[in-house]
């Protein structure tokens, strides 16, 4: 099973869960650091201070990288290390580490895709608000134009968004992630902050007229009834609403949906957050979509979830685990076939553009055993299923580029802590030692040969 020749391997991490460092270089507090430290928030206590120290280890990780023949590398600026209040000039040193990344990625031929939000909102935006506020789509715009003029030059890759549906509801509706807030109207009007200012953040990156590719990346996950029952067919309908296509109707159509908009509104939430013209600029075209994908959503009709701060209680909906399924250490279903759906289902309902997946692996209770060796036998059936099933999409027409493993390295897994491990390469932390796993000799074979057996 071949990939066509221009194919991009790679993995992906970001900022916030690789580099530690976070007192050095004038990097500023960003809700990560605040919610970390906040005791009971993060498994066992657990922060992203030191994480892998990529910061430090970088020659060493991309001497791996390179090592392990990976032809791409998805990373996220910390938005802290460029503003340290979320505004105003640049700290030129944040840019040096920057630059000393995408420079070390080009000298071994590994194209960098940088994504410019992946959840590390300036502490000092959240304390006006954060992304409740409209003001922060406006600063979120001037850090990328700032971002764009220093690195556009070496960067051909550019993501405004990290899974804006988890900034969001994470965030500030179901309160696990940073900042922390358990409000549905909350989290609305942060989505559609959010989508302003990755509207507002293209136009500025757009203006430099050069030949750079400009995204967003979405988590999307089919979704589905549990039952055979019109009740949960219903239920399905609705969290599909708000995981996907409050997100995708807005990006591709220009219009939020309307059953989303309506259900929210018959319970009393204030959407006037939504100004003439907002959609215009959140519609403009994109080059590719960058898809996200570990799992479907699969559920079933439930009144009585209302009031509880679990995923779609505000929808009276509650997620179902299919028994039969397998499940990752994350306790999620093993469901390639939902890959090739989702992308075929963008081709099919909403553009026929380019897209990558831009993460896509599984956590394992990965351990060294007694030879020194990491043997991760399910990491690599779930990437050898996962990558058939984007092949099959793209046997389905769909535009496939490229493929980026989540992740490059174990890292620091937001609410769960160092508890899980996603990496193809394994760090023991105390030591930071790095051990590249199973997976990794086998990613680097199907790379090279740009196929699977
Ligand atoms: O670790 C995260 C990543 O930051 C965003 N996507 C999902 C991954 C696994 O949970």
């Amino acid at each position: 099973m071949r990939f066509p020749e221009n194919f991009l391997w790679g993995t992906a991490t970001a900022a916030y869960q690789v580099e530690g460092a976070v007192n050095e270089d004038g990097r500023g507090a960003s809700i990560w650091d605040t919610f970390s430290h906040t005791p009971g928030k993060v498994h066992h206590g657990d922060t992203g201070d030191i994480a892998c120290d990529q910061y430090h280890r970088l020659e060493e990780d991309l001497d791996l990288m390179s090592e392990l023949g990976m032809q791409a590398y998805r990373f996220s600026v910390a938005w802290p290390r460029i503003q340290p209040e979320g505004s105003g000039p640049a700290n030129q040193k944040g840019f040096d580490f920057y630059r000393r990344l995408v420079d070390g990625l080009r000298q071994r031929s590994i194209e960098p895709m940088l994504t410019l939000y992946h959840w590390d909102l300036p502490q000092a935006l959240e304390d006006l608000g954060g992304w409740t506020n409209r003001d922060t789509s406006e600063r979120f715009a001037e850090y990328a134009g700032i971002v764009y003029e220093a690195l556009s030059d070496n960067v051909g890759f550019w993501i405004t968004l990290n899974e804006p549906w988890v900034s969001a509801w994470m965030g500030y509706g179901l309160g696990v992630h940073a900042p922390g807030h358990k409000d549905s109207a909350r989290a609305l009007a942060a989505t559609h902050h959010l989508l302003l200012g990755h509207g507002l953040a293209m136009e500025r990156m757009r203006s430099a007229g050069d030949g750079n590719q400009l995204g967003v990346t979405l988590n999307l996950h089919p979704a589905r009834p549990s039952r055979d029952r019109q009740a949960d067919r219903e239920a399905a309908r609705r969290v599909d609403g708000q995981a996907n296509r409050l997100y995708l109707d807005p990006l591709f159509r220009g219009e939020f949906p309307e059953d989303v908009f309506s259900h929210y509104r018959e319970r009393g939430v204030d959407l006037s957050f939504v100004h003439d013209d907002d959609l215009v600029s959140i519609s403009v075209p994109i080059d590719f979509l960058g898809i996200n994908y570990y799992f479907r959503n699969t559920v079933r009709d439930a009144p009585e979830e209302q009031g509880q701060s679990v995923p779609f209680a505000d929808l009276d909906a509650r997620p179902v685990i299919p028994d039969a399924a397998e499940k990752t250490a994350m306790g999620w279903p093993v469901e390639p076939e939902g890959l090739t759906e989702i992308l075929v289902r963008i081709k099919e309902e909403y553009a026929d553009l380019p897209i990558y997946v831009t993460e896509n692996g599984r956590a394992v209770h990965d351990y060294i055993d007694p030879e020194g060796d990491v043997d991760d036998e399910e990491r690599v059936s779930y990437l050898d299923a996962h990558f058939r099933a984007a092949h099959e999409a793209m046997d389905r027409g769909v535009d496939l580029r490229g493929y980026m493993v989540w992740s490059f390295l174990d890292n620091f897994e937001w609410a769960e802590g160092y508890s899980k491990r996603f990496g193809i390469v394994f760090v023991e932390y105390g030591t930071q030692r790095r051990v590249p796993k199973s997976s990794a000799r086998w990613y680097s074979e199907v790379i090279r040969r740009n196929g699977l057996e």
